[in-house]
């Protein structure tokens, strides 16, 4: 058997617009109400109540860290009118999981945003970073005597292209132009987030903080070995995966690299046009695999290959995201215990990963697919709110109290 160490870290994640219920004051709620999605959020799963009861839950798995996000239209709902109700809320939060031994991995940007910041143009305007920087700076002010590991923009790609180029999340927009401003954006505020927060943790003569961003990595594999091909996956993991995170590398912003990997992309490209290069996949199931409920390859060695990809960067790693939606609880175990075995391969490679932080704690609001995906290691009924642990969370829980795999 193999043995994970002591001090790995053991988690789950959540986004606070997926599980608090009630955040009535974002961009996405007000896409919601309009009817432009499958299904509003509503109260999710409540956890803004009853998050007490789902991290016993996580402390009974053995996590020993937790992921969780601070709603930025919580705080401040109206622009400068922050609530001091709210951060109390958050601290409420952080002392909770502190009390239960498990390390709060905070997050500051995931994909909500509020409503007063997104009618004045959001992400897409440079001049209006320096409101979310201000946001991280009361934050940080306020939580840095309790936190350690800072998430600044859960994945900026993922965010870009959704909201201003496909166009399924708010505000669906089909820009390319837009993309490109809102990615090189968050790049930018990143980069100021960093130093401001090292900054107040060094006014206050705290130990040094852990700050990135949360990258969506994939794996891009060839269907056919063609030239077309091979230049579309080279072009492909440099452009979606490694180039945001080489900009904050350039200007030393990132203290480890948080990594949510879910899937595979197998590239298959029609013609030589730049499109085709950077999008089309193979749509003859060549090389089937198993797949979620959403339909996505389950490809753990991609994992593998991505982390060893990593090494040259010369940080530690932490998974920040990894997880299944799916009814078949056997095939969420056997998931999570070969992304697992290939964690533990890439570290006997040298890679420096941290910690596990699996999505989710619990089921949750899929954004765009509404709540039908279930990704938790705890299963929600929505009709009343009751908890289930389910057995794979169980299995999970056995190798992070002992460590084996
Ligand atoms: C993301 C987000 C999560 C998702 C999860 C499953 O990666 O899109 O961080 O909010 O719910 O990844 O798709």
């Amino acid at each position: 058997m193999n043995k994970f160490p002591d001090d790995f870290f053991w988690g789950a994640s959540t986004s606070a617009h997926q599980v608090e219920g009630g955040n009535i004051h974002n961009d996405w709620w007000l896409a919601e109400q309009s009817g432009a999605l499958k299904e509003p959020s509503g109260q999710a799963c409540r956890h803004y109540e009853l998050f007490r009861e789902d991290f016993a839950i996580a402390k009974e798995l053995g996590h020993n860290c937790h992921r969780f996000s601070i709603e930025w239209s919580r705080i401040e709902p109206q622009e400068g009118k922050f609530q001091d109700s709210e951060i109390q809320h958050y601290h409420k939060v952080i002392t909770e999981l502190r009390n239960l031994g498990m390390e709060p991995v905070v997050t500051l940007h995931h994909f909500t945003n509020p409503l007063w910041f997104s009618q004045k143009g959001g992400w897409t305007k440079f001049k209006l970073q320096r409101y979310f920087l201000r946001f991280v700076e009361k934050m940080v002010r306020e939580f840095s005597g309790e936190v350690k590991f800072w998430i600044t923009i859960n994945e900026p790609l993922v965010y870009s292209s959704h909201a201003y180029l496909l166009g399924c999340w708010p505000p669906q927009e089909r820009s390319l132009l837009k993309t490109v401003k809102v990615t090189l954006n968050m790049a930018q505020a990143h980069i100021k987030a960093y130093s401001l927060i090292h900054k107040i943790y060094q006014d206050k003569a705290l130990a040094r903080p852990m700050v990135s961003i949360a990258a969506n990595l994939q794996a891009f594999e060839l269907c056919r070995p063609t030239l077309k091909n091979k230049l579309a996956v080279y072009l492909r993991h440099k452009l979606y995966n490694l180039y945001f995170i080489e900009i904050l590398l350039r200007k030393k912003t990132l203290d480890y690299i948080g990594v949510n990997y879910y899937s595979r992309n197998l590239v298959d490209v029609e013609s030589w046009g730049i499109v085709h290069l950077l999008a089309d996949t193979c749509k003859h199931n060549h090389h089937p695999l198993r797949k979620n409920s959403l339909g996505w390859d389950i490809y753990p060695q991609g994992l593998y290959k991505l982390l060893v990809s990593l090494k040259k960067y010369n940080l530690p790693v932490f998974i920040t995201e990894n997880g299944i939606c799916t009814e078949d609880d056997d095939l969420k175990w056997d998931y999570i215990r070969e992304h697992l075995g290939q964690v533990y391969k890439a570290r006997e490679e040298g890679v420096n990963v941290l910690g596990y932080i699996y999505w989710s704690l619990i089921d949750n609001f899929e954004w765009a697919e509404g709540f039908a995906p279930r990704f938790g290691l705890v299963n929600v009924d929505y009709q009343n709110q009751r908890r289930t642990i389910r057995p794979s969370a169980k299995k999970l829980s056995e190798v992070s109290k002992t460590g084996l795999i």
